[in-house]
């Protein structure tokens, strides 16, 4: 390190930041390191240095660039994903983990030696907004310019944030190598890992580029973050924070936890409401309310369907001059085009799989879409124009209700209110979703995905939990809690529910928080009226929302439900999980039982709970 970049560091007054940097630095050997301040100068380096080490290529728009990912590096790698653990654990979930002596030999090994060559870039970051109580620090070193570039967009700058720490190592520390590049990209994509170690609140990350696998703060982050929260009596969910915009100017603040690729950045853009965040935030009690701040300050967003119609405001972020880094799109006389964007889409080009051409097959057969499922955009949140005033606020936006949503094509409602916060909180563990794109593997398949956080859970599944049950303690105000599901499909294999209609569901919820409308009472939990819906869909979709449509998505399919309690009951039998959940359970499906026997019909109207 020379003189310069060592001054920056010793700046921070902070013999851990040192120690860890050494020890990187001894590891991989760069043949050159760089220390990153909060400086423009600094910034714009980084910047240059990922087009110039090619890591990103610019395109014809002003600002925007493209980055690809490997062929198989193209989403979150949950199998090589493994915490660092001294013993055996049962967490009552499937843990991935290694034992710690053994796993960190492994993860050396690739690291030793990964920078040679590289110049590696050591950068400070705050989880969360600067001068806040919820915030935490992050240090990252890594050999990718792509990486340093992406986290610069969805973070805050935290260099002068780690002065601040006058010492302490109360900081989480990312170390991540893209290892040998080929053409651009990871090459030894069969030695990529990532590796957690929960004690000294570091990930090690090798041989990968794809963000969720490769950026310390975004999910990785979240892992370390939850054990943290847990311990000290707060949340870190994967939830969107959101501004609802009810009648006269009222603002209610909801946040809403969805798994991967189910719907946190398409309800926080819903039209007319303003974003705070879109996919990680932290949740703490002041003053006896619940308070949310945005951990990111950008987006990785979900390119596919992005279009003037569907995401007006997204795709006009995405079309106009600004700094922007796009992944795995498909490129042609550097102009980007990705599935569902609503034009048409040129034969051929460059995407994630080099060279492509309409109609070409990779290794094993498959043919090769012009973008990947996957495929993400990164923006600064404030390239939005409907981004909240207070997202940036350093004592968190109100929050007034919690929505949870799974992925679920035939048996829960749309939307739905929880009786109680109990019960809101066992709405929240039995969430279900057919697995996506975001991950590697088969997609559609049904699995089990408590508070949509499951991928993420670094502590036993009951003490999670427990924490969420808890988290009412000394509340003057309890948030309600929602479960929804915009997934519902018909006989034909068709969602039920345009996504236009999400509104209404949020509208409602608003509403609702706000002391208005009445609910029917169905064993699941309280649901909407037709009347209500009808009414919101007048005045804010202009459309006339039928009761045909009504009694098709909000009949409860009981012998669904009771399938539903059935699969949770087993999945839970030998899990060690709190009272309160075992409670809500029994009482659920009592509820279910009684309702199927009353009515003796598989499916109730949800008229008929009205003539109780
Ligand atoms: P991560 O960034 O992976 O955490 O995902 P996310 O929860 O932010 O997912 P996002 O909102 O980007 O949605 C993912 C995909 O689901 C997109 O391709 C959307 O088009 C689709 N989607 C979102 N909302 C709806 C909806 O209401 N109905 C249908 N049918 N599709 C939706
Ligand atoms: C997700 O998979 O939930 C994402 C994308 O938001 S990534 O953070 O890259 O995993
Ligand atoms: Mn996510």
């Amino acid at each position: 390190m020379d003189k310069v970049n060592l001054q920056k560091l010793e700046a921070l007054n902070n013999q851990h930041v040192i120690s860890v940097v050494q020890e990187a630095i001894q590891l991989c050997k760069p043949a050159k390191v760089t220390v990153i301040t909060d400086s423009k100068e600094d910034i714009a380096y980084l910047r240059n240095l990922a087009i110039n080490n090619g890591e990103e290529k610019k395109l014809k728009m002003e600002g925007h660039t493209i980055h690809f990912d490997g062929y198989y590096d193209q989403a979150r790698d949950k199998n090589n994903t493994r915490y660092l653990l001294s013993k055996d654990v049962d967490w009552g979930i499937k843990v991935n983990s290694i034992e710690k002596d053994k796993g960190l030999k492994e993860i050396y090994s690739y690291l030793d030696d990964s920078m040679a060559g590289k110049e590696m870039l050591v950068r400070f970051f705050s989880l969360g907004p600067t001068n806040s109580l919820f915030s935490l620090k992050a240090l990252q070193i890594t050999d990718s310019a792509y990486v340093a570039h992406s986290e610069d967009l969805l973070y805050r700058q935290g260099y002068e944030e780690f002065k601040k720490l006058n010492g302490s190592s109360d900081f989480f520390f990312f170390l991540h190598s893209a290892g040998r590049l080929e053409n651009g990209v990871s090459a030894d994509i069969d030695k990529r890992r990532i590796y957690i170690d929960l004690e000294e609140n570091r990930v090690y990350s090798v041989n990968n580029q794809y963000a969720g696998n490769s950026l310390g703060l975004k999910k990785l982050a979240l892992r370390l973050a939850i054990k943290k929260a847990n311990e000290e009596g707060w949340l870190a969910e994967h939830m969107f924070i959101m501004g609802v915009h009810g009648p006269n100017d009222r603002v209610t603040y909801f946040t809403g936890a969805f798994p991967s690729a189910c719907g946190k950045t398409s309800t926080a853009m819903i039209p007319g409401q303003t974003i705070v965040g879109d996919d990680i935030a932290y949740l703490n009690k002041i003053n006896g309310g619940v308070r949310a701040v945005n951990v990111e300050s950008g987006i990785f967003g979900i390119i596919r369907n992005v279009n003037p119609q569907d995401d007006p405001l997204i795709y006009q972020a995405l079309t106009s001059p600004r700094e922007l880094i796009f992944s795995n799109v498909l490129i042609n006389d550097g102009i980007p085009y990705w599935l569902g964007m609503g034009k048409d889409i040129p034969n051929k080009g460059v995407n994630h799989s080099e060279e492509w051409f309409k109609g070409k097959k990779d290794k094993d057969g498959n043919e090769i879409d012009c973008s990947h499922k996957n495929a993400r955009f990164t923006i600064k949140l404030k390239a939005l124009k409907n981004i909240d005033p207070k997202a940036d606020d350093p004592a968190g936006v109100p929050i007034k209700a919690v929505i949870y949503g799974g992925r679920d094509s035939d048996t829960t409602v749309p939307i739905a209110e929880s009786f109680t916060w109990e019960h809101g909180v066992f709405l929240g563990v039995i969430v279900e979703s057919e697995t996506t794109s975001a991950t590697i593997g088969v997609q559609g398949v049904r699995k089990h995905n408590p508070m949509a956080n499951l991928d993420f859970v670094s502590v036993p599944l009951g003490t999670y939990i427990e924490n969420h049950f808890k988290f009412k303690t000394n509340l003057k105000e309890v948030p309600k809690i929602y479960a929804v599901n915009y997934f519902l499909k018909d006989e034909n294999g068709n969602f039920l529910t345009g996504k236009a209609y999400n509104k209404l569901w949020i509208l409602w919820a608003e509403g609702r928080v706000n002391g208005e409308y009445k609910t029917i009472e169905t064993p699941i939990g309280r649901i909407p009226k037709y009347e209500d819906l009808k009414e919101i869909a007048k005045r804010e979709l202009k459309i006339d929302y039928t009761e045909e449509e009504y009694v098709k998505v909000f009949s409860i399919k009981v012998k669904k439900y009771l399938e539903k309690m059935e699969r949770m009951s087993k999945i839970f039998e030998n899990v060690e999980m709190p009272a309160a959940f075992i409670e809500e359970l029994k009482a659920q499906n009592e509820r279910l039982r009684e309702t199927r026997t009353k009515f003796g019909e598989d499916t109730i109207s949800p008229f008929k709970f009205l003539d109780k």
